[in-house]
């Protein structure tokens, strides 16, 4: 008699044997990272968008929206720190920050670490996000959502550059992906209500995707931004949990003088501001903006 096939004895001691469950991103076609799912804190399908906070043993709590991985609290603190105190230090007196998206509150709480931030206004188009973050997502906030100085307004980002009277020396777009609710954030039209919002000498940074595997997001954002603004680049910064490689930050701005502060200056800033960081320094912030030929390319 012939011995049975040894996935016949996996199958009948399955049982035994539970199989951990495993996040896999929807993000990418060809491409996928995957986390294990320790423990599902929240599960649901808001107004705008499909919506789980889990556990992994390595990341912390995860934040994920219609299958992209938004957040963990293992290396949120890498994207926070670039994408909020490279654009504050280099403009040096930013008194009024607007955050396009940002509902988990990463983004706010760095912002508002800045003693020199007036007032942080954080729009996001699904309150959902916000209230699910507050709960289970606290350490991203950290209180921040509380700060006097903190406003927040639930509507569409896109509606809100394009109308309000305000005016800010910052623009921080902490979107998703091009994909859904995060689409037009990457329009051009978007980028001219964020030049419409700029004070003069004001700097916009925007999430752009990993050049890697979502190149063309550099190539798309680059040719919009240049239509709108004198100044225009990118700067990097590996996230792990935002597979791929590096990622890479728009900047944006007419003047040209926030993007060449110097070293010497971002240092002083850095120290004044008395913030600990545990990725960004000026050293870092200066190199950042050094890039790969790949992604040079990826300019036109
Ligand atoms: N901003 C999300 C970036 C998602 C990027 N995903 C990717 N390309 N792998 C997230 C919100 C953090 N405050």
């Amino acid at each position: 008699m012939s011995k049975p096939a040894s996935n016949a004895i996996a199958a009948d001691n399955l049982a035994e044997f539970p199989q951990p469950d495993w996040y896999d991103e929807t993000l990418h076609d060809e491409y996928r990272l995957s986390l294990r799912i320790d423990r599902v804190l929240h599960r649901a399908r808001t107004e705008h968008q499909d919506l789980i906070i889990f556990e992994n043993a390595r990341f912390g709590r995860v934040l994920a929206l219609d299958g992209a991985i938004q957040t963990t609290e293992g290396d949120e603190y890498v994207y926070h720190e670039m994408l909020a105190h490279v654009p504050i230090l280099a403009h040096g007196n930013a008194r009024e920050v607007l955050i396009i998206g940002g509902g988990d509150g990463g983004m706010l709480r760095e912002v508002l670490r800045h003693a020199s931030t007036a007032s942080a206004t954080l729009v996001e188009i699904d309150h959902a996000v916000i209230e699910t973050c507050r709960e289970f997502l606290p350490n991203h906030s950290a209180g921040a959502f509380d700060d006097p100085r903190a406003e927040i307004v639930i509507a569409d980002g896109a509606f809100f550059v394009a109308e309000t009277e305000r005016r800010f020396d910052v623009v921080i777009v902490d979107s998703t992906d091009p994909i859904g609710p995060g689409e037009a954030l990457f329009s051009e039209r978007f980028y001219a209500g964020c030049k419409r919002c700029l004070k003069p000498g004001g700097v916009l940074v925007t999430q752009n995707g990993v050049p890697a595997v979502q190149g063309e997001e550099v190539t798309d954002s680059h040719a919009r931004l240049r239509r709108h603004f004198a100044d225009v680049a990118f700067y990097l910064a590996p996230v792990p949990t935002y597979s791929g490689g590096s990622m890479a930050f728009g900047w944006a701005s007419d003047d040209k003088a926030p993007r060449s502060t110097p070293l010497k200056t971002l240092q002083a800033r850095y120290a004044k501001a008395g913030i600990e960081t545990r990725y960004y320094n000026p050293e870092i912030h200066e190199a950042a903006f050094a890039l790969p030929n790949d992604v040079r390319a990826l300019m036109g």
